[in-house]
């Protein structure tokens, strides 16, 4: 039997652990409609803002190799287009169809004030029973809103967000799960600051999805020696297969500061099923996918699906609870194991390649060569017009 994928976050039951970031592809109800219609095991909106808005000017994103994503970097301006619409019947309806997969809102707004009146907006209409919202997402990270820093780096600022937020009566009374996103850290005291305000209000916050972007990067062109994106003179969010390791970390750290109540969502450079057995490893109950699926589109979520079960059925793990938070401690028993895998995989690469020259061109090879020759023949003979018509 294949390995089965299924998670909570939140409480809420997911059939695979892996599913999309908020951000590129999940600003409209088509794009997100792909991601249901994938292996995808949740689906999350677009960061929200009260009102609709356009966001920062063009170019604001960057690829340093749209094949390999080893680096991308956006400063898109919370392009979106307003609560009201990732709320609406409509939408949910067009972006999970029939498929009973969580539905997630992110809401990301100017101040709390904003924040609040879209909750108030969301609370009408799960009270109403007008839309199926599993839960919602507070953006606390956003690096690239002109003028404002970002908020979970401001560690009071924090605290009294939430301390208005979890008083709410969709928190209080409802029970309505809140996750919250936030920025990567990068030193020991950070981690403890930031835990420790989750953990004060872990009776509402239910998930950290860790990490947003790498904030203020700055990407150059070489050629016009100016910045490769246009605004906040050039500073903006870093993504892609760079930042997973600073988001393993993060992942690894929140995982050991904050309560069992509050679930880990891992996020930042998420590529592989590999790179989502280490986000597990390291505690994450379930992992988003931001980059990788901006540049590969849904589908690579039924290939990161594909390639967890293949490397969980390879060591024998049948559900992710098998491995979720196992992260060994560093040993020479470890070191050694590691070598010996690899050793017994360069043989099998090297017998392989010893085989295949010991026998001969393959039957492929030898067409391709009794196609060259004709092709010569043919152009030969055309030289010296030796066929005539
Ligand atoms: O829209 C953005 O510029 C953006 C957001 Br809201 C965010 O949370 N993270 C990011 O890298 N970009």
């Amino acid at each position: 039997m294949a390995p089965s994928l299924k998670t909570k976050v939140a409480s809420i039951p997911l059939e695979t652990c892996v599913y999309n970031a908020s951000g590129p592809r999940t600003g409209s109800a088509q794009a997100l409609s792909r991601i249901s219609a994938s292996k995808a095991g949740a689906v999350l909106a677009k960061s929200a803002t009260l009102a609709s808005q356009t966001g920062n000017p063009l170019p604001r994103t960057w690829h340093h190799d749209a094949e390999e994503s080893h680096a991308s970097m956006n400063s898109e301006g919370l392009p979106n287009l307003g609560i009201e619409y990732y709320i609406k019947t409509e939408t949910i309806d067009e972006a999970i169809s029939d498929t009973g997969k969580p539905y997630f809102v992110s809401i990301s707004g100017k101040n709390t004030d904003d924040n609040m009146k879209m909750l108030d907006m969301i609370y009408e209409k799960i009270k109403t029973g007008e839309a199926r919202i599993a839960g919602v997402e507070l953006n606390l990270a956003c690096p690239n809103i002109i003028g404002k820093p970002i908020i979970a780096y401001d560690f009071e600022q924090m605290d009294s967000v939430l301390k208005s937020i979890c008083a709410m009566p969709m928190f209080t009374e409802a029970k309505i799960p809140l996750g919250v996103k936030m920025p990567p850290y990068f030193d020991g005291p950070h981690y403890d600051r930031a835990a420790a305000v989750l953990n004060k209000y872990s009776d509402v916050v239910k998930y950290v999805a860790s990490i947003n972007t790498i904030g203020n990067c700055l990407a150059i062109d070489t050629v016009a020696e100016m910045p490769a994106i246009r605004s906040k003179g050039g500073f903006a969010g870093l993504s892609g297969r760079a930042v997973k390791y600073t988001a393993l970390a993060n992942v690894k750290k929140m995982r050991e500061l904050l309560v069992d109540d509050i679930d880990v969502v891992g996020v930042g450079g998420v590529y592989t099923g590999e790179d989502a057995f280490e986000m597990i490893l390291c505690g994450a109950s379930a992992v988003q996918v931001g980059t990788c699926h901006w540049n590969e589109g849904p589908k690579c979520f039924d290939r990161i699906c594909k390639e967890l079960e293949d490397l969980m059925a390879k060591k024998g793990y049948s559900s992710i609870e098998d491995f979720k938070g196992k992260l060994k401690e560093w040993s020479k028993e470890g070191v050694a194991k590691s070598r010996e895998v690899k050793a017994a995989k360069k043989k099998l690469a090297k017998d392989a390649t010893a085989t295949k020259a010991s026998s001969g061109p393959s039957a492929q090879d030898q067409m391709l060569t009794a196609l060259l020759i004709l092709v010569i023949a043919v152009l030969l003979a055309d030289k010296f017009d030796v066929i005539s018509i």
